[in-house]
């Protein structure tokens, strides 16, 4: 059996944290091996990474910095993690993967989707998930949920709605250039609701 690289996208409160269960789910239940993982993160070395990107205390962390610790936190995770857990026949499922960077750093910290092309090509050569699930949902209404959830802020949650309106955006448009890769889920809708189109997909990836 082969596996495959699905990554989960979308802004805050958006449900991939809530989803990404259900999908581990539904997939072992017809019989694949599943590996979940998330960025930045999903190594030791990157869950390091993670800790300083996420520190309130480096509020001024540059732009470029931001991107390249994205980076190197990848670098790691493809190489050791993901990549051995594919050649082994596993579903990989990543919360959150490169199109963020695409989004948060590119469209919303500004620094340009043609900055981060040549590292992408560079840290990743030609790889890139089989499939990405983008949910999407009213700013407003993620934030809401996460509001509702409760708990301490991070240094992006504490980004204004114009932040994360751009980081919206930069999925959609992404979404819209290459639609075979992309499944753009409404996320906005009740959680029965997100899932069926979720297993719509499922089905779609494990035929082929
Ligand atoms: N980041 C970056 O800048 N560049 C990069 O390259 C990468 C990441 C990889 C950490 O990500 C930060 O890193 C992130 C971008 C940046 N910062 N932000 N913002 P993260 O994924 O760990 O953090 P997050 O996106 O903020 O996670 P989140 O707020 O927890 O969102 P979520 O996982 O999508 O939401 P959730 O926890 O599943 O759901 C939120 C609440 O809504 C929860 O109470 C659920 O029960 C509820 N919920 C979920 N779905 C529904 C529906 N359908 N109806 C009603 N209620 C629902």
């Amino acid at each position: 059996m082969n596996g495959k690289f699905l990554t989960l996208e979308g802004g805050e409160g958006a449900g991939k944290s809530t989803n990404l269960r259900f999908i581990e789910d539904w997939l072992q239940q017809r019989g694949h091996q599943v590996v979940i993982t998330r960025e930045p993160g999903g190594t030791a070395l990157g869950e390091a990474i993670r800790s300083l990107l996420l520190d309130k205390q480096y509020h001024s962390m540059t732009p470029s910095c931001e991107l390249l610790l994205m980076f190197a936190a990848r670098a790691q995770h493809i190489e050791t993690l993901i990549k051995p857990a594919l050649a082994e026949g596993k579903w990989v499922i990543s919360d959150r993967f490169t199109d963020a960077t695409y989004a948060y750093q590119g469209a919303a910290r500004g620094l340009g989707f043609e900055r981060i092309a040549p590292i992408e090509d560079w840290v990743q050569q030609d790889f890139r998930p089989d499939c990405t699930f983008v949910f999407d949902l009213p700013v407003a209404l993620g934030m809401q949920r996460v509001a509702q959830r409760g708990g301490e802020t991070d240094r992006f949650e504490q980004e204004k709605t114009v932040f994360f309106e751009q980081v919206r955006q930069a999925y959609l448009n992404r979404a819209a250039q290459a639609p075979a890769r992309y499944c753009v889920l409404d996320a906005a809708q009740p959680l029965d609701g997100v899932q069926s189109q979720i297993v719509a997909q499922l089905q779609r990836l494990s035929a082929v």
